[in-house]
């Protein structure tokens, strides 16, 4: 049976070995029988540039490497950890890298993908420091600075975005539901997958032609998420656990 598979939120990070570990395993699993694999982003805790060669890094390139060789697609979206994720990653991965909203034909339905923060629209501070992280000009200013200023600039920006979360309302750090309904119907779709928020689940959600559905997929600790979709059940949401 034909099948295709969607995670994202592993915020791998060397300090926690098991979520790439879990990963490897996932990838091992799956390589040459689901039709594709999504990384819909925060695959990484931290990106710093494609040319960060750490022994961490080239592990989970590898073990894509392996997945895409032998014949899953893989495909890669930008989240708000790892916006500077960039081709050469994709195609040392063998992977591509889609852009946010796009849409996918899910043996026959068809779905938007995002990876959700630009769907929290409230949390206006934040929306600032993406359209700035996501310039192309903030980039490359970025990525012409030394690895090791670059680590201790991500480093900042972590403790900033930690201390900065800390004291914003819970429906803040969620989706907008009218952005949610925009996106929707701008694409056509009535569904939805993204992660980000760290709260899997299903939504229903009114659209003017019907009632859609928001599959929200959750982000790697104790537990991973994954979002699987086939020809015959549909989309299902399924956790599993990690040692
Ligand atoms: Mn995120």
């Amino acid at each position: 049976m034909s099948y295709t598979l969607f995670i994202s939120d592993l915020h791998l990070d060397p300090v926690r070995p098991e979520h790439l570990e879990a990963l490897k395993n996932l990838l091992a699993h799956h390589q040459g029988k689901t039709d594709a694999l999504y990384v819909l982003g925060d695959l990484f805790e931290a990106w710093i540039g494609d040319d960060d060669d750490s022994p961490f890094n080239l592990d989970a390139i590898a073990a894509f490497r392996q997945f895409s060789d032998s014949g899953s697609k893989l495909y890669f979206m930008h989240g708000n950890r790892d916006f500077m994720l960039g081709n050469d990653f994709a195609n040392a991965c063998g992977g591509t890298l889609l852009d946010e909203g796009t849409v996918v034909d899910l043996y026959g339905t068809a779905v938007i993908l995002m990876h959700g923060d630009s769907l929290c629209t409230l949390d206006t501070a934040y929306q600032q420091f993406r359209t700035m992280a996501r310039n192309p000009q903030w980039q490359q200013g970025m990525l012409a600075k030394p690895l090791e200023e670059r680590r201790m600039i991500a480093q900042g920006m972590r403790m900033q975005s930690q201390g900065n979360n800390a004291n914003k309302a819970e429906n803040i750090m969620d989706v907008t539901p009218e952005e949610v309904v925009r996106e929707m119907q701008e694409a056509g779709v009535q569904h939805l997958i993204h992660g980000h928020t760290h709260r899997p689940d299903v939504h229903d959600v009114d659209l003017p032609d019907g009632t859609g559905k928001r599959w929200v997929l959750g982000d790697w600790g104790k537990l991973g998420w994954q979002i699987v979709a086939d020809s015959e059940l549909g989309l299902r949401l399924e956790s599993f656990a990690i040692n």
